[in-house]
């Protein structure tokens, strides 16, 4: 899964709505950061294996290794999401 860690399309739906007055405005439960959601560790408490990609380069050898299980997996794909303020 793609893990951008937040509600990305909530953030875009509020600068959508407000436009500029977003300015210094937060994002109000947007963000699931605090805690930091461990969707690998997730799938391994119910038994299915997990594996954490948070670097580029880590993306292709841990989907061949997750494929190579020939059975179900989760793969958290740690994405960066910004979204900017006009
Ligand atoms: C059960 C349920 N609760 C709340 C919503 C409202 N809702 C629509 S999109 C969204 C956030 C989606 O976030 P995510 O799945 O992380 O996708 P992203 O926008 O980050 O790509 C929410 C809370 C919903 N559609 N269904
Ligand atoms: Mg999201």
């Amino acid at each position: 899964m793609l893990n951008n860690a937040a509600y990305r399309i909530l953030k875009l739906n509020m600068v959508e709505y407000l436009g500029k007055a977003a300015r210094g405005r937060g994002f109000t439960a947007m963000d699931l950061t605090d805690p930091e959601l461990r969707f690998d560790r997730m799938a391994e408490s119910m038994g299915v294996p997990g594996f954490r990609v948070d670097k580029p380069d880590d993306l292709a050898p841990i989907l061949k290794k997750a494929l190579d299980l020939g059975g179900p997996s989760l793969v958290d794909v740690v994405m960066e999401s910004p979204v900017p303020i006009p």
